[in-house]
């Protein structure tokens, strides 16, 4: 049985590479709608019913979890999914806020999603849970996504956009800034340079994978297979890109995307 897995695109491959890293024996089933991407300027509504669609197509394969590998419909979506399947439901935005409160010193926490996600609150809900006293800014960069499902990782135009989206965060005492877009990790490398060395960025890839873990031990379902597992990949938009961008990010991961 599989790990079933999605998101609006590409990001999701970021929790993927986390899950095989930590979880090599696990296969992995992963749906990204690239054709609809992005969510995060959509209705929650309409991401809601997305998430609903691709969760039915998923289930077909009888998985033993569904990880939502999108922080914008986790905030609208998780409850729901929960509600609707018998297996257990992962969501990523949990995991990325327990990251950050373990790592703020000052308790001034930044959190950069999609307009979706800063507008849901979910954040701020799940850190002052966690946290009642911690600081939370948060900041939409709704110009990210695009770039990266273009593949677009370390062009000229990338770090502008990236100097320009953070500018306002610079200007705040954060320490910890939580990447609250599973797309956001593939842009470690700029937006680590312009907020400085003195930000730690969250990325709740590792945590939720960490969680998927926890899970399958305590029902006692990890995989005990000896041979390596054959995941598989779908996305709704071109195979070509998603493809290219899939081996570039797996890298020593994976052999061959089918
Ligand atoms: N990867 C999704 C997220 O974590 O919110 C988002 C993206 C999108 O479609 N904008």
């Amino acid at each position: 049985q599989a790990i079933a897995m999605l998101d609006s695109g590409v990001g999701g491959l970021t929790v993927v590479k986390e899950v095989m890293r930590q979880l090599p024996r696990e296969k992995v089933i992963y749906f990204g709608d690239t054709a609809r991407s992005p969510y995060g300027p959509r209705q929650p509504e309409e991401v809601r019913a997305f998430t609903r669609q691709i969760v039915d197509y998923l289930i077909q394969y009888q998985p033993k979890m569904i990880v939502i590998a999108c922080n914008t419909a986790t905030a609208v979506a998780l409850e729901d999914i929960r509600s609707r399947v018998p297996i257990p439901v992962v969501g990523v935005i949990h995991p990325g806020a327990r990251a950050a409160i373990t790592a703020t010193r000052s308790g001034y926490i930044g959190v950069i999603g999609t307009i979706g996600t800063v507008q849901s609150g979910a954040y701020d809900q799940a850190l002052r849970r966690l946290s009642p006293h911690v600081e939370v800014v948060s900041h939409a960069c709704p110009r990210f996504v695009p770039l990266v499902e273009k593949g677009l990782f370390r062009s000229e135009h990338t770090w502008d956009v990236v100097r320009e989206s953070l500018e306002s965060l610079r200007a705040t005492p954060i320490d910890t800034l939580v990447l609250g877009c599973t797309h956001y990790p593939f842009l470690t490398e700029p937006i680590q340079e312009v907020m400085g060395a003195g930000v730690e960025l969250i990325n709740s890839a590792e945590e939720t994978a960490r969680e998927i873990s926890t899970i399958l031990q305590d029902k006692n379902q990890l995989s005990t297979k000896d041979e390596m597992p054959v995941h598989q990949f779908f996305c709704s938009g071109d195979p070509v890109i998603f493809q290219q961008i899939a081996k570039e990010w797996l890298n020593d991961q994976l052999q061959d995307v089918p």
